[in-house]
Parts: structure tokens; sequence; C-alpha cells
């Protein structure tokens, strides 16, 4: 069986789990936080969750994870069959991550964890890639119903746990609701998140985050 590696407060292992269980793939979760401590690097050579154990070794980041699943467990696709309609979903997931996830990234210890204050520098450009970033995603996205057109992929996998959180800090930090931009994403993060699956992986993390809060409580004093 597959060991995800990680913790339930952390919106990257969330979304491999969320994959797992929409797929009906068995798996266990192995309790790790991302850190260079010598037994994390011996699972991640960086030092990040989620690590995927599989019966060949350990798998790290996100995006191949989600590929390798996709080719050993096809039977509940969450990609296109057709390579021009699965290169379009995995644009639609990229640019999430790059343009949404990591900017808004930059700002989650002072947002979201309470903890310092972002650099002004860090901040203003973290202002300028979202609402490029959320304007990306109002070209590119379908909502017809889901992020990439008629069915549930990885695309919405993305989204649901990036753009919450970046919605957050365009609201709290630069008064900007980056989600009005993008229309129908309002109404389609709220039946993604009532999906049977997405609910399991919310009270897991609500559950976890006062326990991750407590642990990043020192290194992220202000
Ligand atoms: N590129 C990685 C990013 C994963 C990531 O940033 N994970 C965070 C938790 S949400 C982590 O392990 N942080 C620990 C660290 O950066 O030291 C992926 O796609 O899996």
């Amino acid at each position: 069986m597959f060991k995800l590696y990680g913790f339930a407060a952390s919106n990257y292992f969330n979304m491999v789990k969320l994959a797992l269980l929409e797929k009906q793939i068995p798996f266990e979760v192995v309790s790790m936080h991302g850190c260079q401590n010598p037994e994390t690097l011996a699972v991640s050579a960086r030092g990040k969750v989620p690590v995927l154990e599989t019966e060949e070794g350990f798998i790290s980041e996100t995006d191949v994870i989600l590929r390798y699943l996709e080719d050993t467990h096809p039977d509940i696709p969450l990609l296109p069959a057709h390579p021009f309609a699965r290169a379009q979903v995995w644009t639609t997931a990229k640019e999430i991550e790059l343009y949404i996830e990591l900017p808004a990234r930059l700002c989650y210890v002072e947002v979201l964890f309470g903890g310092r204050a972002t650099p002004e520098a860090l901040k203003a450009k973290a202002r300028r890639d979202l609402i490029k970033g959320f304007a990306a995603l109002a070209r590119r996205g379908k909502f017809a119903p889901y992020v990439a057109g008629d069915a549930f992929t990885l695309a919405d996998i993305y989204f649901m746990y990036s753009v919450d959180l970046a919605q957050q800090v365009g609201q709290r930090l630069f008064g900007l609701n980056l989600l009005d931009e993008v229309a129908g994403a309002r109404d389609l993060l709220k039946r993604l998140n009532e999906r049977r699956c997405a609910q399991r992986v919310a009270a897991d993390r609500e559950a976890d985050f006062p326990i991750f809060l407590e642990r990043v409580r020192p290194v992220i004093v202000r």
C-alpha cells in the first residue's frame, strides 16, 4: 500500500491526499513535516512534503506524484485521455501553482500563521504577481462547470488548495477580492469543497491546523 508522508495542514499534501481519495487508491499517512532533519532528508532530498512511498521507493514533488498516480491508476482519471486536453489541464494547474500559489506563499507566515510581517518589497511583488495570476486564471479557466471544462481534474485540485489561500492573502494584505475577478470561481470553489472526499481532507486539516501553528510558532514570531 502507498504511504503518504506529510501533514494535514499542508495544502500540497492535501492535493495528493484528495487525488488518492478521489481515485479510491488505498494509502496510509505517515506524519512528517517539511524540514532539514536527517530523517526527513532521507525521504525527501529537499526536505519538503508531500512524499509518496511506493514499493519501488520515494517520490517527491506534488505534480510528479500526481502524474505517477495517474500513470499507475488510470481507472478513475483526473486527466483527460486526449493529449492536447491533458496539456490544457496541466497548463492550468501549473499556472495556478507558479503565478498564484507561489506569490501568495510569500505572505502565508504573516496572513495565515500570524507570524512576522512580509518584507515590503516581497509584499509588493506578491501583489503584482497575484493580480496577474488571477487574470491568467480568468483567461485560462473554463469553469464549465469545472476549472478545465466538463470533468473534475487535477486543475480543480490545484485550484481548491491554492486559490482560497491566495484570496485570503489578497483580501487581508491588499484589500483585493481576487476571486471576484474570475467569473464562476467562487461558485466552483464552494461546490468543490462540498465533495465528500474534500470534506474529509478539510476535517483533517481543521484538526491539524492548531497543532501546526503551535509547532511553527517559535520560528515565525514577529
Ligand atoms: N514543490 C513542492 C512544494 C511542497 C511544499 O512547499 N511543501 C511545504 C509544506 S506545504 C514544505 O514541505 N515546506 C517545508 C520547507 O520548505 O522546508 C511540491 O510541489 O510538492
